[in-house]
């Protein structure tokens, strides 16, 4: 669910704007609904929630028809991507006049009131914005966490929670934080240079009772029946988590609970007993960081675990099969070797035979992010260039192509390898999809056909002559096509 529209609307509101909250990943009808609204009420300000690649090319498309409808609405873009490549974005006139960077619920509020006595946000932190041609920003520092209490978080601006599911289930996902922040320093996140001027404590459990008192309040009132908990990570104190299962236990609520922050220090931290407690209460999926299969790189990525740490987490996951271990991989880091990356591939095989029941997602391309510390080894070593224009940020999607100083010959291929293989090695298509449409049936055949090729190449890192790459990339732009029309 659009979690971030509804905090960046929470104080605008209670200056008495009226808000409305169109979602254009499910509302196919967008541009009828906005032109409706501004025919009707007119629409005195528009926002624009982005993130890094593809989402980039949609809020052009959106910003720019919003001024075909009002060439005089102010059009602000906010989110992770704008909190982070401002100057680029304003460089595009037609579809966005303010970015806002960081936390936003009390900045994008500063704004409209700016906008509605017609001067300019000089003194507002964390906006940019051009003026007399040139772009200005005000850095935005933030010396705390952004906290919103749940009962001014405006639920009641999205019409219809039931599209906030998985496919083809009867879930009602609710996205929440049970914690704020990150306590770790992976060299390839953002967090830590995004937490740098928090003051005190760079991770801050929620009280647990409060943490319930919104479940309980969402599945009252919105009928929800899954929990994701959005947190960075959410296990650095196991006794954290444990006061919120306890308490949802004793009021018996009724919901199925998605972790995105689970490291394996942790993990291996947790005894069987505190992972039947967590199943009890209704866990159902754990989002796990594995990374890579090699030491040298788990290191410099700063785990602080070993891959060995990894096999035997997986191995004590595999006997709670209530709850699905699902792990993320990176492949590219800086300095990371071809023989390293066929590591990876190998510990994806080993996870899967050890826990068959677990999912390995499609494995992420590192991309060098402003402020950490591979950001510094990618541009002093090898010269590595951000993307300048948002054309550029648009097109750096999981799958995109990606050329890198530091690749040795051959990744790319294996690259390529590891992310088709990674759609069949757990054989997740026809363990998790039932669906009867055209798209999941070819998506089970493809599966049953194709993945003793996807587990003999990747057992054996055979990257050469991946016809079935191109085929899959034609498959899924057909099928997505086919699957929109049916
Ligand atoms: C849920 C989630 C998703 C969901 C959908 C998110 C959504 N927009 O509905 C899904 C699963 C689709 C998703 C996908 C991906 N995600 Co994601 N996701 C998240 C997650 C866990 C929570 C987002 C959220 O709801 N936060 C809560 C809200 C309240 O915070 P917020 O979004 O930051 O919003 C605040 C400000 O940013 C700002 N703001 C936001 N929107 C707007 C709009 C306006 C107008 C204004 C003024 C301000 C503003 O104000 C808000 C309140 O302060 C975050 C991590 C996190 N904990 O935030 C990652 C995160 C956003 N995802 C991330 C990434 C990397 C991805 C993927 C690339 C992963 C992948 N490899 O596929 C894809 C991107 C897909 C794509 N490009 O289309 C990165 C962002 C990187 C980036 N630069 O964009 C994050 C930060 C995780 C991380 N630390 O790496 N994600």
């Amino acid at each position: 669910m659009p979690l971030s529209l509804l905090y960046v609307a929470s104080e605008v509101i209670k200056s008495g704007w009226d808000v409305r909250v169109v979602d254009t990943r499910v509302h196919e009808d967008w541009r009828e609904r906005l032109t409706a609204i501004s025919t009707e009420t007119g629409i005195f300000c528009l926002g624009i929630s982005v993130m890094s690649g593809r989402p980039i090319s949609h809020a052009i498309e959106i910003g720019r028809f919003a001024k075909s409808l009002d060439p005089a609405m102010p059009v602000v873009w906010g989110g992770p991507h704008a909190t982070f490549y401002p100057e680029s974005i304003l460089g595009d006139e037609w579809s966005c006049d303010y970015v806002v960077s960081g936390y936003a619920a009390e900045s994008f509020d500063a704004l409209v009131h700016c906008l509605a006595e017609g001067v300019p946000p000089t003194e507002i932190p964390g906006i940019s914005w051009r003026q007399d041609g040139a772009i200005r920003r005000n850095v935005a520092v933030e010396t705390q966490f952004e906290y919103i209490d749940y009962r001014d978080i405006p639920y009641h601006l999205i019409e219809d929670y039931s599209v906030y599911g998985q496919l083809e289930s009867d879930q009602r996902i609710f996205s929440m934080y049970s914690a704020l922040g990150c306590p770790y320093k992976c060299s390839f996140c953002s967090s830590p240079a995004q937490y740098s001027s928090i003051k005190g404590k760079k991770w801050v459990p929620l009280d647990a009772k409060d943490v319930v008192d919104h479940i309980q309040y969402v599945v009252e009132t919105y009928s929800a029946n899954f929990i994701y908990f959005i947190d960075d990570d959410s296990f650095p104190k196991l006794s954290h988590v444990e006061n919120i299962i306890d308490e949802i236990t004793r009021r018996g609520l009724p919901v199925k609970l998605g972790f995105r922050g689970a490291r394996i220090n942790e993990l291996k931290r947790m005894t069987d007993g505190f992972l039947d407690k967590l199943a009890a209460a209704g866990t159902d999926i754990l989002h796990i960081g594995a990374e890579c299969g090699s030491d040298r790189i788990l290191q410099l990525i700063r785990k602080d675990c070993t891959v060995q740490d990894i096999i035997e987490v997986n191995r004590k996951l595999a006997r709670h099969p209530q709850i699905t271990a699902a792990y993320n991989f990176i492949m590219g880091v800086p300095t990371e070797t071809l023989a390293e990356l066929k590591q990876t591939g190998q510990l994806m095989l080993q996870l899967v035979k050890d826990h068959p029941n677990c999912i390995i997602f499609p494995p992420n391309k590192f991309r060098p992010l402003p402020g950490t510390e591979l950001h510094e080894v990618a541009s002093k070593q090898w010269g590595y260039q951000m993307p300048g224009t948002l054309s550029e940020w648009a097109n750096i999607e999981v799958e995109a192509s990606a050329k890198a100083g530091w690749y040795e010959p051959g990744v790319e291929r294996m690259f390529n390898l590891m992310l088709i293989a990674s759609y069949f090695i757990d054989n997740k298509v026809a363990r998790l999809t039932t669906g009867k449409t055209t798209f999941f049936k070819l998506a089970r055949l493809a599966n049953r056909l194709y993945r003793p090729f996807a587990l003999f190449r990747l057992r054996h890192s055979i990257s050469f002559g991946l016809i079935e790459y191109r085929l899959y990339r034609w498959a899924t732009r057909f099928l997505t096509r086919a699957e929109k029309t049916s």
